[in-house]
């Protein structure tokens, strides 16, 4: 029998490989996804069947995680057998900015969809995976984190998400339901949102190899992340329900790199050597060679304004968090040994499909520029 499975945060990153993920495998997938005053749904528009087709297998439904009698209505109409919760604020630095919109959606908005399954009767049927987070771990009490390691959130992002593990845990143990924490690390990809750090590097990078901006603005280049690739993560996420034991698990490479590593990597895939120099917030990344093979291989037609010794990063305290979590790096021994998952992609096939696919996209611009067009304004 084909499954159905209910996606919240569909037009994100996640939701969109995996509703790409289960389509593959045969599902009928419904999304749930917010109104918005211009189109949301960029990443899953290749996904996009008209509702007038007989059965239609990728089913979207306006909704919202702060409102609980939307997403109970949604939930007796689908009848799903599994619900994946990836729907969230999930900025950490915007989170402090937002800090009771964010307890809302990401902390209660997780009850509400647990509280929905009981109250409908579905608690034998539907399975729920909640997206928790390595953010949970913030001021680190182990090095790696593993399940069993204690929790330090360190932003109204992570507290909120504390309270959504805690609650799925506590209907797993008080209703016997199926509801499992995936608790991911850093995961990233080409449709990373803007503003995360990866991706404000790999477009940064694509943006000034090709002439396109002159600096990039960084806040603390110091702090360790464990990044995978969200294509292997949202396989992590589908083994997870499909176990016989309803139980919490840690998805992670288990490899940390610093902020500032990423950006040498990025910059180096892409042609250019960077040397850092000064401390805090006067260090800067300066073009200490040029492989102009490697940029004529990428097909940058023209590299001339990359001069040696140009200043190509700066730090904007700006981008300083009030607590910040220092180093991440997960302890991958359950997944691998319960669910047989390993990823798939190393730290600089990351990169290299991050850094190709923005090239590619600024590449673009570069030709309407070329053909008198302006270029599009980006909001970092
Ligand atoms: P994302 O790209 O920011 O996507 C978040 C999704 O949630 C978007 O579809 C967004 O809709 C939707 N959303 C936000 N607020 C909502 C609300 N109030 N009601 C309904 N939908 C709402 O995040 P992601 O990277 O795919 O992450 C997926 C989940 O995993 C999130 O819960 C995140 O906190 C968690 N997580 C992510 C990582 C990671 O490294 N990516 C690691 C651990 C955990 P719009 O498109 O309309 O904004
Ligand atoms: O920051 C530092 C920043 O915003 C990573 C979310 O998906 O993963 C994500 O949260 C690090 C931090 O991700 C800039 O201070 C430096 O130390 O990419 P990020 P995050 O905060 O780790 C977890 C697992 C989640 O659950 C979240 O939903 O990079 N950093 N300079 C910067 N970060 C940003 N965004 N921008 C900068 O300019």
């Amino acid at each position: 029998m084909a499954k159905t499975a209910l996606i919240t945060g569909v037009t994100g990153q996640d939701g969109a490989y995996l509703s790409e993920l289960l389509l593959s495998k045969g599902y009928t997938v419904h999304g749930l996804k917010r109104r918005s005053s211009l189109f949301n749904t960029d990443r899953i528009d290749h996904l996009y069947e008209d509702p007038h087709v007989n059965d239609p297998k990728f089913i979207l439904h306006y909704g919202d995680l702060t409102d609980s009698m939307n997403l109970t209505r949604i939930i007796q109409e689908v009848q799903p057998d599994e619900i994946y919760n990836l729907a969230a604020m999930s900025h950490v630095q915007v989170s402090f900015e937002m800090p009771e919109y964010t307890a809302n959606a990401d902390g209660i908005g997780t009850l509400r969809i647990l509280e929905a399954v009981r109250l409908l009767g579905l608690t034998k049927k539907t399975k729920i995976y909640q997206a928790s987070t390595s953010e949970l771990y913030g001021l680190v009490q182990q090095v790696p984190q593993s399940e069993k390691t204690p929790f330090y959130p360190r932003s109204p992002y992570a507290v909120a998400k504390m309270y959504a593990y805690w609650i799925t845990v506590n209907y797993r143990e008080a209703y016997g339901m199926f509801a499992s924490n995936g608790i991911l690390f850093n995961h990233e990809s080409p449709l990373r949102g803007e503003t995360f750090v990866t991706r404000k590097i790999t477009r940064a990078a694509a943006k000034i190899v090709l002439g396109l901006q002159d600096c990039l603005y960084m806040g603390n280049i110091d702090s360790q992340r464990d990044w995978g690739h969200a294509k292997d993560y949202v396989e992590a996420m589908y083994l997870i329900l499909q176990q016989e034991v309803s139980e919490d698990f840690v998805i992670a490479t288990g490899v940390t790199t610093r902020v500032r590593e990423f950006i040498r990597k990025t910059f180096a895939f892409l042609g250019i050597e960077l040397t850092f120099t000064g401390v805090e917030e006067n260090e800067v990344g300066t073009i200490s060679a040029v492989d102009t093979a490697r940029i004529a291989e990428l097909g940058i037609a023209n590299g001339e304004h990359l001069k040696l010794g140009t200043t190509v990063l700066k730090i904007d305290p700006r981008y300083y968090r009030p607590t910040e979590v220092d180093l991440l790096i997960g302890n991958p021994g359950k997944c691998d040994e319960k669910l047989g998952w390993k990823p798939k992609h190393t730290l600089d096939m990351l990169i290299e499909d991050m850094a190709t696919s923005d090239l590619r996209l600024f590449q673009k611009d570069q030709l309407l520029l070329k053909e008198g067009f302006g270029v599009l304004n980006y909001f970092e």
